[in-house]
């Protein structure tokens, strides 16, 4: 097959590392690839509100009430980055939302997991951020322009959330036996599916080699996973915490040894039958549904005065 002029722009544009932007010409694959991986994140960002926002109204003091409040709503605008850089494609943000709402597209197994304690929202703090930003670095030099670029300020303030996650825990850490105890039980509830975040393995992995070809994705979801376990386990033992892992172990070339996953809970989680999966997704509609009187304003105001921003608004 003759290869075209576009598609020997698009591979010199990937190939030399330089960034795919909405006007170039791109190959379907590539096109509908990226729809479903930043469609995914965005959905993984508004649902990933949830289980912390469900602290809102209980954070131990006014001062972790509004970082909370604060974090929250940080993740509603990375949704809002994201859905952004999907319409670049495209697509349309209500027909994303649609296919959410009808569990025709993912999002994070992590999410479907509760938080019953305090110690849950710093958990996801520490951990669920630290596994963000370990996932979503690579990501900023990804080869689509506006995915690249919506991720270099989603992880800076998502340092930000691994950092208060990390203090919240390390203040229960050296309060009372009761309140460590709290900590330890968070982490053994949100270690196995914070391991989740970065995907099956390599070998079970349907898109990773095609993502990589396409500088789509830099490094494989076992690289990120062993990454994370490198960076997190030293933070661990300076709080004093024991990660839920028997055999988990230093190796004499510098990595920990660690238990796979268990991949039927995660084939679980993602198809629906999480701990939380079906209360996420009917919160989740709740919510749109509720929301319809300010989309409608907004659509009208926009009507009448030819108001861009209320137009996006209406979305
Ligand atoms: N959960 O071939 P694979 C946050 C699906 S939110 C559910 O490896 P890929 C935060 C995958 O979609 C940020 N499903 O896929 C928010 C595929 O299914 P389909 C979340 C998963 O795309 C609030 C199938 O399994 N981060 O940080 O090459 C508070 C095969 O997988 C999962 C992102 O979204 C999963 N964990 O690689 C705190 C990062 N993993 O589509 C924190 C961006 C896989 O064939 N995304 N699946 O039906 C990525 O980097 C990649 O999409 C993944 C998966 C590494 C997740």
């Amino acid at each position: 097959m003759d290869v075209t002029t576009d598609e020997r722009d698009f591979d010199r544009l990937v190939s030399a590392d330089e960034r795919v932007e909405p006007r170039d010409w791109m190959p379907e694959g590539y096109r509908r690839t990226l729809i479903r991986q930043i469609a995914q994140h965005a959905h993984s960002e508004i649902i990933g509100m949830q289980p912390e926002g469900n602290w809102i109204a209980r954070a131990p003091s006014l001062r972790r009430k509004a970082i909370l409040i604060a974090k929250v709503q940080d993740e509603a605008g990375h949704g809002l980055y994201l859905y952004g850089a999907a319409e670049t494609l495209g697509v349309e943000r209500a027909d994303l939302l649609e296919l959410l709402h009808t569990g025709r597209q993912k999002y994070s197994a992590a999410f479907n997991y509760p938080t019953p304690t305090w110690a849950d929202v710093a958990a996801i703090g520490w951990l669920g951020d630290g596994a963000a930003i370990m996932n979503q670095v690579p990501l900023t030099r990804c080869s689509y322009g506006p995915y690249a670029r919506a991720m270099t300020r989603v992880c800076k303030e998502e340092s930000f959330h691994q950092r208060q996650g990390f203090e919240a825990m390390a203040v229960l850490c050296a309060g009372t036996p009761a309140q460590k105890q709290m900590a330890q039980d968070a982490l053994d509830r949100w270690w196995w599916p914070v391991l989740m975040l970065f995907g099956p393995s390599d070998e079970a992995s349907a898109h990773s080699a095609r993502s990589m070809a396409w500088g789509i994705k830099r490094f494989s979801n076992d690289e990120l996973r062993q990454r994370f376990v490198d960076a997190t386990v030293p933070q661990a033992d300076h709080l004093g915490l024991r990660i839920p892992d028997p055999d988990l172990r230093l190796e004499a070339d510098g990595h920990y040894r660690f238990t796979p996953v268990d991949w039927n809970e995660f084939a679980d989680a993602i198809s629906g039958n999480g701990p939380c999966s079906r209360e996420r997704i009917a919160h989740r509609v709740d919510a749109h549904e509720d929301g319809a009187w300010v989309r409608a304003a907004a659509q009208a105001y926009a009507d009448k005065h030819g108001d861009r921003a209320a137009r996006g608004a209406a979305a």
